[in-house]
């Protein structure tokens, strides 16, 4: 059912687990900042000490042993190996920590996945002005460069970028992520063209000074939802849902995968609105530069964060409303059969995931797909026998295979988010989207199996090594 060499592997984020948020010469990053400002996150939490993997990495270690995986993905945390974000002062112990997981996996036959910045920029950084600046991509570029350099050896899958929709959008036009930036039709645009920028940069570092070598391959992974039309034969409907998927994934894909640039309609509307509203210095869309080095084709694989499924109907503000929903011009809603479980913009669709997949092959060209992020969260009573999740997983992990068996997608891993129970970004610890429970209560921070991380531990052992029984 599934090709030999298919990766089965659990995610997780650094600041999401690590804790150690001062431990052994780190710096602070954007979200120890944004944590410590009152009403911020749900109760005022932090991840400060979260799972504390930064002293118990090695329970994790079980845990990865337990569910049998073959792959693992961590994000480094910039602050944590470069204190003030430059390459000037290296922390040698937050070298040591890394080095120390990803010797461990490798002894234990378990691939690293490892993500260079899944949003936790420096915050030293972020006093030079952050994504918004446009010297962070070279900034990105010579941290990427030496990470490359210190751990290139261990390492044959990266993600330079997890999610920069998530970054741009809820970090500088919601302002519900750090830094916690509300500046809404502006910073969102010239952020997500940072981040490309940034990205493209360091696929070209790698491709120019470590591919030879090192033989690996880099991309970023992209979030989105499954959005479709919310009445299949109503044109404006269809043009909505197009409309929004170019908004979300087209945004980071078309530069990478199809042209270079974005897609036209996010371009055509986007410059229209700015002009429209008198936007000083033209398009809000910045556009990119010759002289710099092709965002085209800066992806070895297509990485994709899929959550939930939307219908899309147009509407979403009002013209003269600085916004990205106006500038997009659609609205999604729930479609009513799907179920709502956790939190509430998790409707589960795992169909979703099979017609998402479609959609990128037939869009993309094909490429070879990784699913980096895909889960299901549970909220309120804790469940350790959660009946729902694990009948989600068995459900998406048959969308996969359907979507490579019948639709020919080449589709080569899928990594279940989370491996942990962990800081849920702006929902602190009141969202748990682990496969093993983590008790926060607790000094020892201990984990245990929920039935999900048993039933996903028996679909690999079933489906590992090309096995179909
Ligand atoms: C992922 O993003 C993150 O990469 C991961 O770190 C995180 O733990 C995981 O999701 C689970 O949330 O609050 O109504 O404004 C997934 C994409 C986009 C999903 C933003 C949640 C917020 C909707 N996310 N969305 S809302």
């Amino acid at each position: 059912m599934f090709p030999r060499e298919f990766a089965w592997g659990a995610g997780t984020a650094a600041y999401q687990i690590e804790g150690g948020w001062q431990a052994d010469g780190k710096g602070p990053s954007i979200w120890d900042t944004f944590c410590h400002e009152k009403a911020r996150v749900f109760g005022e939490q932090n991840g400060d000490e979260a799972c504390n993997s930064y002293e118990l990495w090695e329970k994790d270690l079980e845990c990865i042993q337990q569910l049998g995986l073959t792959h693992y993905r961590l994000s480094l945390s910039w602050a944590r190996l470069l204190p003030d974000g430059t390459t000037r002062h290296v922390n040698q112990k937050g070298v040591q920590y890394y080095r120390k997981v990803l010797d461990d996996l490798l002894a234990c036959s378990v691939s690293p996945m490892v993500t260079l910045y899944h949003f936790d920029l420096p915050q030293a950084l972020q006093d030079q002005g952050g994504w918004k600046s446009a010297g962070m991509a070279t900034l990105f570029d010579s941290y990427a460069k030496f990470c490359f350099q210190t751990f290139g050896d261990r390492v044959k899958l990266w993600i330079t970028i997890n999610e920069p929709y998530v970054c741009a959008k809820l970090g500088h036009e919601d302002g519900i992520h750090a830094p916690g930036l509300k500046e809404p039709g502006v910073a969102a645009y010239l952020v997500g063209h940072n981040m490309l920028r940034a990205h493209a940069m360091a696929w070209h570092s790698y491709n120019s000074f470590y591919r030879t070598k090192q033989k690996g391959a880099v991309s970023l992974a992209i979030n989105s939802d499954w959005l479709e039309p919310s009445s299949a034969d109503g044109a404006a409907d269809i043009a909505a849902a197009e409309r929004q998927l170019a908004f979300t994934l087209g945004w980071f894909a078309w530069p990478v995968f199809v042209t270079g640039d974005y897609p036209e309609v996010m371009r055509s509307s986007v410059d229209a609105q700015s002009e429209k509203l008198g936007c000083d210095g033209g398009s809000r869309l910045p556009s990119f530069s010759e002289d710099e080095p092709a965002v085209l084709g800066t992806a070895d694989f297509f990485a994709l964060n899929y959550y939930t499924s939307r219908k899309v109907t147009p509407g979403g503000g009002r013209g003269e409303v600085l916004c990205m929903t106006s500038d997009r011009g659609s609205r999604d809603v729930l479609d009513p059969s799907w179920p709502i479980c956790g939190v509430s913009w998790l409707a589960v669709v795992p169909h979703g995931l099979r017609k998402l997949l479609k959609y990128i092959k037939d869009t993309f060209n094909n490429p070879a797909v990784y699913i980096t992020e895909n889960g299901f969260s549970q909220v309120g009573q804790l469940q350790i026998e959660d009946v729902q999740r694990s009948e989600f997983y068995r459900d998406t992990i048959l969308e996969v295979a359907k979507a490579i068996q019948e639709d020919g997608v080449d589709v080569r891993g899928y990594f279940a988010w989370s491996l942990l129970d962990n800081f849920e970004w702006a929902d602190g610890f009141s969202v748990r989207f682990g496969l093993f429970h983590v008790d926060f209560t607790d000094a020892r921070r201990s984990r245990t199996i929920y039935q999900s991380g048993r039933e996903y531990a028996k679909m690999i052992s079933k489906y590992k090594c090309g096995q179909s029984e």
